[in-house]
Formats: structure tokens, C-alpha cells, sequence
């Protein structure tokens, strides 16, 4: 009596399954060639899709942004955050030069290098412990100097206010200062997209709910890199202009590299 063919599941999927010793090899008959052309074209078109996809998330990568949010009650000194990571003392950021391109510092802010001293504020309303622009004002552009080419893993920014000072609203550009025309301090009415910088992404971390609290955000990449660069700008924008006060308290910005 013939016995019939029989197709298990690790016969199709052939080697690229874990199946271990497969019985089927002891089977033999007429269909096995046929059998194992069916098998190469299925390992061809898996192999053949599994490129394809890999190459459009390689080619489709794009920076995200992670926002995390926690409410005064839960808010603590360490912004500990749900997936942001907590920020950090050692990060390649720590020893970045701050200077402003074009902005209106307020009086009552800290320093600008309060921005990645590394050290936070404690409570919500800690002016000398964020740097914040000054009330009325629409906003500015910062510059971030890290002082050599970096692989950028992540762009972690982080803040903490009451009211509408606690969300963030900026764009980030990057650079590696290469192109022939580039402008380390583009004022604000200078497009950086024409004078040798990246736009890499707009961070808004306005909700529905309330303004007040504070604010974990982390900008990555699926690569895990956004880019080697040596500048980062940072285009501020005020949260809200229904009064003078929608300029955020930034308590700091963190550059971790790629390892
Ligand atoms: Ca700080």
C-alpha cells in the first residue's frame, strides 16, 4: 500500500525553523523533488519578503518621540518617568556647551548652563533651578556645542512647572558643521534648513489636560541613532500666549551616544 505524502509545517518552513530532528527525511517517494522545490520557493519568498521589510524600516526610520507625563502629586526630584529615562549626571550632554543664538533671557531664570548642570529642582515653581525665557516673549533658539562629533542615541529633555510652563513645544536641528555654507548661530530669521542644518524633529507635549506638572521627553530612533552630529539647536516655542506666562521651565537636556 503507497503512503501518502505528508507535509509537516517544519517541511515547509525548512531551515528556518527550530523543529529539531524532522521524520520526514526518512520518507522518501516520487513527489520528493517536487516536494523540495515547493520548500527552496517558500524559503525564497520568505527570505525575499524578510528583506524587503528590513530594508523599509531602514529606509523609513524616523525619529519619535516619547513624551511621558507625571502629575504634581507624582511628580518627585529623581523624574522618575513610565519609559522616559530618568535624566543623567554622566551623559555626552554633560559636557556640551549652551549659548544663546536668539532669545530673551528672563531675569529670574538660572544660567543657561542650568541646562545640562545635571542638577534638577525639586519642587514646581523652582525659577534659579530652570532656565526659562522671559515672560511676554515668543520664544528663542539655543544653541547645544558638544564639542566633537557624536553618534546621537537619544535627545532627552526635561521640565517641571505648575502651570502652562510645564509642557514642552521646540523643534531640533542638528548638525555635523560640514556644509560649506554653514551658520553656527543662525538668528531667528534665518532658516537653518538653508545654512547647513538638519531638522530632525517638533516636540509638543501639549494635551487636553492640564498644563501643570512635569515633563519627560526622550527622541530616538528605531536605528537607534539619530545621526552623528557635533551642534544641536533648539527653536523654543512658548506654550500658550492667552498671557505672558508660556515660556517652559527647562530643567535639563540630556545627550546620551550611541554605545
Ligand atoms: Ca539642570
Amino acid at each position: 500500500m503507497k503512503s501518502k505524502p505528508e507535509i509537516s509545517l517544519c517541511d515547509l518552513c525548512g531551515s528556518l525553523c527550530l523543529c529539531g530532528e524532522s521524520p520526514s527525511e526518512a520518507i522518501y517517494h516520487r513527489d520528493t523533488e517536487v516536494h523540495r522545490g515547493y520548500t527552496e520557493k517558500i524559503q525564497h519568498f520568505v527570505f525575499t519578503i524578510s528583506t524587503l521589510l528590513a530594508l523599509a524600516i531602514s529606509v523609513h526610520a524616523q525619529p519619535r518621540v516619547t513624551i511621558d507625563h507625571n502629575q504634581e502629586k507624582t511628580a518627585t526630584a529623581e523624574f522618575k518617568f513610565m519609559r522616559v529615562p530618568s535624566p543623567a549626571r554622566n551623559d555626552a550632554g554633560a559636557k556640551a556647551t549652551f549659548r544663546i543664538v536668539d532669545a530673551e533671557v528672563d531675569g529670574n531664570s538660572a544660567d543657561i548652563s542650568a541646562l545640562n548642570d545635571g542638577i534638577l529642582p525639586d519642587g514646581e515653581d523652582q525659577a534659579r533651578r530652570n532656565f526659562f525665557l522671559n515672560q511676554g516673549t515668543g520664544g528663542g533658539r539655543l544653541l547645544m556645542d558638544l564639542g566633537s562629533e557624536i553618534d546621537v542615541a537619544q535627545v532627552n529633555s526635561y521640565s517641571w512647572h505648575s502651570s502652562s510652563r510645564g509642557p514642552q513645544i521646540y523643534r531640533l536641528w542638528a548638525s555635523d558643521g560640514s556644509a560649506a555654507n554653514f551658520n553656527l548661530e543662525p538668528k531667528g530669521t534665518i532658516d537653518p534648513a538653508q545654512c547647513g542644518w538638519k531638522s530632525i524633529v517638533i516636540v509638543d507635549t501639549r494635551t487636553d489636560e492640564e498644563d501643570g506638572g512635569q515633563y519627560g521627553v526622550s527622541i530616538n530612533d528605531a536605528t537607534g541613532s539619530l545621526g552623528k552630529f557635533r551642534y544641536l539647536l533648539f527653536d523654543l516655542y512658548p506654550v500658550e500666549v492667552s498671557d505672558n506666562f508660556g515660556n517652559t521651565f527647562y530643567s535639563e537636556i540630556d545627550v546620551v551616544a550611541k554605545k
